[in-house]
């Protein structure tokens, strides 16, 4: 493995400004990551133009738009031209309806190849997406508006859907809420004649059509309050679809099927869409990852390449159109990352799926590993992979963030040309998730083998990983208290056979002091659905309310007054049961 270089001396100094939106990488490393070729000053823009030019008349997306009431519309095969085409007119409309470069706007869009050609107009705009996932409701679409002032909220016709885009706009007015799929929406969304409309030239720091801007903002997973915006640029994040597209070995012969959500960075740019974009090849949109469905795209479209989380990963393993393996199922590679894969799980992919097995471990503020293909058993199946880039810089350190030595446990830690700098407008937060000298602490606890394949071995921050679906412990937590019964709250993340993780939310009730002595605790399971509703109500997406929830008089404490969660987790976790892998 090539060794990174260490940073030159000016490359620890700052001199482009700071401010609280963007935190620019030092000048030094900036040079290197140009002079290297990984920033290639391309925006999004030119770079879809260019494989207009190269692949136009190939397909580019196939499946269902979206329809009315934000049901599945007509099947649709949109080619590269036809793609750049409708980035032009998504562009076009957008700017008829008063939007204007460095706007930041919310895609709130279910998988369809219509998320992609909004993103892209969008992109092409110059305005900043802001990726938020399609299960995201009130709560979250609301706290995006209101941190990042956007100007515009762009969902789809489903009921959910313009029910939580109404209560964006009854908390910011200003937003405008465009509908996409759906002609008697109040502002339906459509590409225009693209013919009348100019492409804004490059402004750099005001426009994101300079490469160095912002182009998007991808969401945290993150382990306080709601999820932070990871400012991503057109030079890093391009980098990191290229490289993931080289490494993977995509062509224009890859179909890729987007299961998983599609604008995850997962399934977007690791390689995903965009990475299979770039080669030149295929990408088909799926709903969700049901076996059935997928398994009909598959044989349909050819797929030969697919993401999935590793919950995921194990209903395809027992689905009956999967296993036994098709013979000539056009199916090569099962991509799983997002979440633990455990050894034995890992170990039944080519037999039962008749493809390859890759590992991706990854995240939204950038670092991406991958298990190379063809590597050898041991580290297909056993490690999450290493780094894309030899300027990908690993650092994995003790509580004092002292270097452990390979094969120790310790935290990750990374810096690098498309690991971000710091979140936007979180100048406290920032202070704790990056070390002065500009490494993110990703809260991954991992080992390094002697060949720089790296273990996922556990997590140190405080989030909860429900099949790949991540929940900041503290988010909830607020929220519950809320609820008149609830005096304090904690979600904890207790093991499960198929989700990895499921959560329990553990309430020490409010006593009405007048009954205080004779007063009985609530009931667990009716205070559940209580509780369940009640983050409904408040607009939070569904993959975040307690699987679960218990009673405890009071809450057991660290000597520190910190709730104990550990205690809580060895209370409440199950006794060991077969899992799915063993259990067949
Ligand atoms: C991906 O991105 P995020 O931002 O939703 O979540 C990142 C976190 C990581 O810090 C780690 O805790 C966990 O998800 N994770 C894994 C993993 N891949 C991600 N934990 C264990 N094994 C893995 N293979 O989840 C993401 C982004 C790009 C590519 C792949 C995944």
């Amino acid at each position: 493995m090539t060794v990174p270089p260490a940073p030159s001396p000016e490359g620890l100094v700052t001199d482009a400004p700071i401010t609280s939106e963007f935190t620019p990488w030092p000048p030094g490393l900036a040079r290197a990551y140009r002079a290297a070729g990984y920033w290639r000053g391309e925006p999004f823009s030119a770079w879809l133009r260019a494989l207009a030019g190269q692949f136009g008349p190939r397909p580019a997306l196939l499946g269902h738009a979206l329809g009315p009431g934000g049901q599945p519309g007509g099947w649709v095969t949109r080619t590269y031209a036809d793609l750049d085409a409708a980035a032009s007119g998504y562009a076009a409309a957008l700017a008829a309806r008063g939007l204007r470069a460095g706007d930041r706007v919310i895609l709130h869009l279910p998988n369809s190849p219509d998320v992609f050609e909004v993103l892209l107009g969008l992109l092409r705009l110059g305005a900043r997406p802001i990726l938020a996932l399609a299960a995201h409701r009130a709560a979250e679409l609301t706290a995006f508006a209101t941190q990042a002032h956007a100007r515009a909220l762009i969902t789809g016709g489903h009921p959910d859907a313009q029910r939580a885009a109404r209560a964006v706009q009854t908390a910011h007015p200003d937003t405008l809420v465009l509908t996409v799929g759906d002609p008697d929406a109040a502002l339906p969304l459509t590409p225009a004649d693209a013919a009348a409309w100019t492409e804004p030239a490059a402004q750099p720091g005001v426009s994101s059509q300079g490469a160095g801007d912002v182009a998007l903002y991808q969401l945290s997973g993150g382990s306080t309050g709601t999820p932070k915006l990871i400012p991503r640029t057109h030079d890093d994040y391009l980098y990191s679809i290229r490289a993931s597209a080289e490494l993977c070995g995509l062509t224009p012969d890859t179909v890729f099927l987007a299961a998983l959500p599609a604008t995850h960075n997962f399934t977007l740019t690791s390689p995903g869409a965009f990475g299979t974009l770039h080669a030149g090849g295929t990408v088909v949109t799926a709903p969700g990852p049901a076996p059935d469905v997928c398994a009909a795209l598959i044989e349909r479209c050819g797929v030969t390449h697919v993401a999935l989380v590793p919950s995921a990963l194990l209903l395809w393993l027992r689905a009956p159109q999967f296993t036994p393996a098709r013979p000539g199922s056009t199916l090569r590679v099962v991509q799983v990352g997002g979440a633990p894969l455990a050894p034995d799980v890992a170990r039944q992919v080519p037999q039962r799926l008749g493809a390859a097995l890759q590992q991706v471990f990854g995240m939204a503020e950038g670092l991406v590993n991958y298990v190379r293909p063809g590597s050898a058993g041991d580290v297909t199946y056993g490690t999450q992979g290493r780094p894309i880039s030899p300027h990908d810089e690993i650092l994995i350190v003790d509580d004092e963030d002292r270097p452990v030595p390979d094969g120790t446990p310790g935290h990750l830690l990374t810096r690098g040309p498309y690991t971000i700098r710091g979140y936007f407008r979180a100048p406290e937060h920032n202070a704790r998730a990056f070390t002065p000298d500009g490494y993110y602490r990703t809260g991954d606890i991992v080992t390094r083998r002697p060949d720089g394949h790296l273990i996922v071995q556990g997590r140190h921050k405080d989030q909860i990983n429900r099949g790949g679906e991540k929940i900041a412990a503290e988010e909830i937590e607020h929220a519950l208290l809320g609820h008149p019964r609830v005096f304090q709250a904690a979600l904890i993340g207790l093991p499960d056979p198929w989700l990895g993780e499921r959560t329990c939310a553990v309430v020490q009730p409010r006593v009405d002091p007048d009954e205080h002595a004779s007063q009985a605790l609530p009931d667990a399971c009716a205070l559940t659905l209580e509780l369940r509703r009640y983050l409904l109500e408040q607009g939070f997406a569904a993959f975040k309310l307690p699987d679960r929830v218990e009673v405890l008089p009071t809450l057991p404490r660290t000597p520190f007054g910190k709730v104990d969660k550990p205690a809580l987790r060895a209370r409440y976790a199950p006794t060991p049961a077969l899992s799915p892998a063993q259990d067949q």
